[in-house]
């Protein structure tokens, strides 16, 4: 063991109550709203095939200019109750908000910049506005902070004098002090999601994202943190020097899952995060961002594939600059959400199926109080309950072989959407098979009914 003072501070999974809440909650709305919006995408004519929350980088726009935008920072279609009913129709039980991203302006009238909402014409808290909203429709909230900032005249990617070490710290107070602005001004949310941490300057600072975890945790009794905040003492990030998970749960998977086999993820918590469009965060007003727009089954497939490997899902939505969602992404809210109207019991308060082998068409989740073994210890221990099998491919023979644990019996096959019985035939004492439910566009959901074998 390598002797660390920053590195996890715990070992194993977090089981109380708030952490239990956000693990059974399995499926987020991440927004990323702020400035970028307004231009979503082109500066000055050229539109930039990139994120759009990178155009003033991307475009090489001057902090002064980018400023300006506060000007056109309106508010006119600003709408936080239809984007909270939105996520609530979706099937998401939580929210994770932009309050500051890489560009330094803030969503909240905050003390320490005027780079923030009070610089803008209506002044408004608007942070506080969508978390009473998501709130309201009961939704738990969780607030998003880049500590990259490429406002703050101190913030420093590398530091290389002894100038920069005095700027970096100035750096450091000041986002501490906007952290626990925000944990005063805002004490219901359920956790912190730090990004902008991968620089070599944070990455030396491994005692200050300990530190500021102690301190928000100190101000907000469970709050949930992310493991991108942390660096150890030799500038591991996410797991120590030791390989322990620092944070809450991991979140380095964006863009991105791991392999559906991969079961080693089971062994943690953790979130990834996934936008609607190819690359963007931010509201992308063009052709480029379009053409890489996810379907709803490629939503429901991710959903799937990630609590079947006892993860979460972040899907991030980008609402336009005037505050209203894109007709398109209220659209896939939609239908995503008519799916998970009928199937949701298999992602809330589910996860892995232990001991079900990946299928290859699919995916097992099971309820969260069956994610132990699934085989009973004695025989008059309840039947070893419920599988969900998320069919997303259907094999070109039609049919589905599912490899059952060992100790375990299927005993029925139902639709979830409709109850209706599907037969199946036993091939051997561990392999059944049955004819795959016709194809509708969207994944199916069979219930599993198990019990102990023989
Ligand atoms: O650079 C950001 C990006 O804009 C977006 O916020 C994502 C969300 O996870 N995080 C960063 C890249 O890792």
């Amino acid at each position: 063991m390598i002797p660390l003072r920053y590195g996890a501070d715990g070992t194993g999974r977090r089981e109380d109550p708030t952490m239990r809440a956000f693990r059974a909650d399995r499926f987020g709305q991440f927004v990323h709203w702020g400035l970028y919006a307004l231009p979503a995408g082109t500066w000055k004519g050229r539109t930039i095939e990139f994120a759009a929350e990178f155009l003033m980088q991307s475009a090489g726009v001057s902090r002064e200019e980018w400023s300006a935008l506060t000007a056109d920072f309106t508010l006119d279609g600003f709408d936080p109750a239809a984007w909270a009913r939105t996520a609530k129709r979706m099937g998401a039980r939580y929210v994770t908000v932009t309050t500051k991203h890489h560009d330094g302006f803030c969503l909240w009238p905050s003390a320490y910049t005027d780079f923030s909402v009070a610089a803008t014409p209506s002044g408004r808290d608007v942070l506080g506005e969508i978390l009473e909203a998501y709130r309201a429709e009961g939704l738990a909230t969780h607030l998003y902070y880049s500590v990259l900032d490429w406002h703050h005249p101190d913030w420093r990617a590398t530091v290389d004098s002894d100038a920069d070490r005095e700027a970096f710290e100035r750096y450091l107070r000041f986002a501490t002090d906007q952290l626990l602005e925000l944990a005063e001004r805002y004490p219901q949310v359920r956790g912190f999601w730090f990004d902008g941490t991968w620089d070599a300057s944070v990455k030396a600072n491994g005692r200050w994202t300990h530190e500021i975890e102690q301190l928000l945790k100190e101000r907000i009794p469970g709050a949930i943190v992310n493991s991108r905040l942390r660096a150890d003492d030799h500038g591991a990030r996410h797991f120590d020097s030791n390989g322990a998970l620092m944070g809450d749960y991991e979140s380095g998977y964006e863009r991105r899952l791991p392999a559906p086999w991969d079961l080693s993820v089971t062994a943690h918590d953790w979130e990834a995060c996934a936008t609607l469009t190819q690359a963007s965060w931010g509201f992308h007003d063009s052709a480029w961002a379009e053409r890489g727009r996810k379907t709803p089954a490629q939503i429901v497939e991710q959903l799937a594939q990630t609590v079947s490997l006892g993860g979460n899902l972040l899907l991030n939505f980008g609402p336009r600059g005037d505050g209203s969602l894109a007709p398109v992404e209220v659209a896939l809210a939609e239908e995503v959400g008519a799916w998970m109207a009928v199937n949701g019991p298999a992602v809330h308060g589910s996860g892995p199926a232990a001991g079900w082998d990946y299928p290859g068409w699919g995916f097992y989740t099971a309820p969260l109080e069956h994610t132990a073994p699934q085989v009973p210890e004695t025989p008059d221990e309840d039947p070893t309950g419920i599988v969900h099998a998320i069919v997303v491919r259907i094999p070109v023979s039609g049919l589905l072989t599912i490899a059952l644990p060992a100790g375990v019996a299927l005993r029925a096959v139902r639709a979830l959407a409709d109850g209706t019985e599907l037969p199946f035939t036993p091939l051997d004492a561990h392999t059944v098979q049955l004819a795959a439910p016709a194809p509708t566009g969207m994944p199916a959901v069979l219930v599993l009914e198990t019990g102990p074998a023989g």
